[in-house]
């Protein structure tokens, strides 16, 4: 018995992985680390320090570093995001979330992102929903269930009612380990664990999801 959807932000209802892939590039060239758009897509819903090990590749820098180096990328991506508006939310994403809620679903945005609030506030659709968890929210994140567990504890459902929306691997993976329903969009090497899945945002059917599962 469904009661809400959560959704991932980055990648399901916007797409700031540009953004995220050109602040990082600059990050990269300035201390001189290889990075490209291959590297880019294993940050996919993943944290922020996180993502730096992962460009890191092994390599080991003293802690206060890396926060200086997180801190910077964070500033060039800030500065992208300032020109977001409505016009980025993906497809018909915002109708479909009306529609939802419409029908009495719950729905709930959990993004490991720490610039959450700030993304659906340009977006213009923060007060659609019910609650919203961030990269703040906790502090273990995706692939941990952590951050979708805290969620469905706001909004005041088992884990077993609710449905996940993910665009990443690792979403998918901290979906499944919260025991919720996990909907892939995107390619089937990268949310092909997911119990159903969508190859973009244009073709998510939220009648079929609710009939299928
Ligand atoms: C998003 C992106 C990731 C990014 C992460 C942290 O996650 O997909 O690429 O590294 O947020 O972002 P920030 O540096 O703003 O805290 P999600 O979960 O919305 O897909
Ligand atoms: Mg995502």
């Amino acid at each position: 018995n469904i009661k809400a959807f959560i959704f991932d932000l980055d990648g399901v209802i916007t797409d700031t992985a540009e953004y995220h892939y050109k602040s990082w590039q600059k990050l990269a060239d300035e201390e001189g680390l290889f990075f490209n758009r291959e590297i880019n897509e294993q940050l996919r819903g993943v944290s922020r320090m996180d993502s730096l090990e992962i460009i890191l590749d092994g390599k080991e820098l003293a802690e206060d570093l890396k926060k200086e180096m997180t801190d910077r990328k964070n500033a060039y991506y800030q500065k992208y995001l300032e020109k977001i508006s409505k016009e980025d939310i993906l497809d018909d994403m915002e109708s479909k979330l009306i529609e939802l809620k419409e029908q009495g679903f719950k729905i709930a945005v959990a993004s490991s992102s720490r610039n959450a609030r700030k993304v659906l506030k340009n977006l213009k659709i923060s007060d659609l929903f019910d609650t919203i968890s961030d990269g703040n929210s906790v502090e273990n994140a995706k692939p941990a269930p952590d951050l979708f567990l805290h969620t469905a504890e706001k909004l005041g459902v088992e884990a077993e009612e609710c449905v996940v929306l993910e665009d990443a691997e690792s979403g998918v993976d901290a979906a499944l380990a919260a025991n919720m329903i996990a909907v892939g969009v995107g390619p089937d090497d990268r949310v092909g664990k997911a119990h159903l899945v969508y190859s973009k945002v244009a073709e998510i059917d939220f009648e079929e999801i609710l009939e299928k599962i």
